[in-house]
């Protein structure tokens, strides 16, 4: 039975990917760190599964790294998936996202390498966040398009692209230097009904999941909604100091342009990628983009509302110091190589997250 041991399981991906090698026969076994209240919830469906095994490690401490690779040497796959993943966070705590989204890759490199695990595969979480501000151009007859892959040159906008370039970097220089089988995928932006409630997509249909539970709680129609500045309230029914109000949706840059694909599929691409004779990095996207204000007008027409301009407050406390404007990839190299292509469509996506926080 092969085994794989999975840096950051409790998280989306993580999750995702222990799905997917359980179902494929695997020992999975799955790294999570000592904090103070129960994080397995999303991996609660797999906790009674006997090919998994939990070890209790933090990738920012090399030496919990490195004793939890002695007693697992013999995993045929390492699947860093761990990082403080968010980008806003990241301006705010940058020394702690560059210990455990840069160094920590490096603690569990050098790890592999300490201990001669040559027949072991590692993968590396990278992101399109690499990319920043920068994209290639592809010149058409009439028009001209913007696009990320391989090719493109990284200029990050934020301490996690930062410590995601050096671990990317770091990755390469252990399969060059080291011989180690190691790849990195450079995954566009995925998400699904387990995505964390602060990224932008789960946070707006988890606001709506929210908001039509309380319409449907007290038989509110969107008509009956008065618009304030901060929140909407109901008229005629009960005094708005009795509480029949909700908070408005509060966000940030609704311009932003993300290549948005289902994390599910993703995971695949991850395995994927390990399965390959020789390792290599792939960009892994859908090839579309959109705005978040597209995404914005998909889920609300889904539940029937086809404004939401006066639910929403854009609100500079979720503007970030510096934004990464577009994000398009081109995962030409993946569909030929890898035979990866996503499953879900952006309307599958966006659809899928808010029938999920509906019910
Ligand atoms: P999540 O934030 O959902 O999960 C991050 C995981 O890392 C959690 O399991 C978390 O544990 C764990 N973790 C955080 N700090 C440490 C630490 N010090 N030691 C050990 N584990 C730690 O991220 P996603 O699942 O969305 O993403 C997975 C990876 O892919 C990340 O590296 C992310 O940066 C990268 N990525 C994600 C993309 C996306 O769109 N989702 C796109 C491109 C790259 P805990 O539950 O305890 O917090
Ligand atoms: P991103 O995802 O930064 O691309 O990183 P996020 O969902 O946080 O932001 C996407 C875009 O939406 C804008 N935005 C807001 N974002 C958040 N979180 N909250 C808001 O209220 C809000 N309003 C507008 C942002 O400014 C941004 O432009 C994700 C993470 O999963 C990374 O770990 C991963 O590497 C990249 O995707 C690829």
């Amino acid at each position: 039975m092969k085994k794989a041991i999975i840096f950051g399981i409790t998280g989306q991906d993580g999750s995702h990917l222990a799905d997917l090698l359980l179902e494929k026969g695997y020992e999975v076994v799955g790294v999570t760190r000592r904090v103070s209240i129960d994080t397995t919830s999303r991996i609660k469906h797999l906790l009674d599964q006997e090919n998994l095994k939990l070890e209790s490690g933090d990738i920012t401490d090399a030496h919990s790294v490195i004793n939890i690779l002695k007693d697992h040497q013999d995993a045929a796959e390492v699947y860093n998936l761990a990082a403080q993943s968010h980008v806003a966070v990241s301006f705010k705590q940058p020394a702690l996202t560059w210990d455990i989204t840069g160094k920590g890759c490096l603690n569990i490199l050098q790890a592999m390498v300490d201990l001669g695990m040559k027949n072991s595969r590692f993968y590396q979480a990278s992101s399109s966040e690499m990319f920043g501000k920068n994209y290639d151009v592809e010149v058409g007859m009439t028009s001209e398009s913007k696009f990320q892959d391989e090719n493109t040159k990284f200029m990050p906008q934020s301490p996690y692209a930062i410590a995601k370039c050096a671990a990317h970097y770091m990755t390469r220089l252990y399969r060059e230097g080291y011989d180690l089988h190691a790849s990195a995928g450079i995954l566009f932006n995925h998400e699904g009904p387990r995505r964390g409630e602060n990224f932008v997509t789960r946070k707006i249909t988890k606001w709506i999941g929210d908001f039509i539970k309380w319409c449907n709680v007290n038989g509110v129609k969107p008509a009956d909604l008065i618009n304030d500045t901060d929140e909407v309230y109901v008229n005629g029914r009960k005094d708005r100091s009795q509480g029949l109000q909700f908070p408005k949706l509060r966000l940030g840059n609704l311009d932003a342009y993300r290549d948005w694909g289902y994390a599910g599929d993703y995971c695949e691409a991850m395995w994927t990628m390990l399965q390959q004779e020789s390792p290599d990095d792939y960009v892994i996207c859908t090839g579309e983009t959109h705005t978040v204000r597209e995404f914005l007008t998909i889920v609300f027409n889904s539940v029937g509302l086809d404004e939401w301009k006066h639910l929403v407050v854009v609100d500079p406390e979720f503007y970030r110091p510096a934004e990464v404007d577009y994000l398009r990839g081109d995962c030409s190299k993946a569909k030929q190589k890898l035979g990866w292509t996503p499953k879900h469509t952006f309307e599958d996506l966006a659809k899928m997250m808010v029938m999920s926080d509906l019910s």
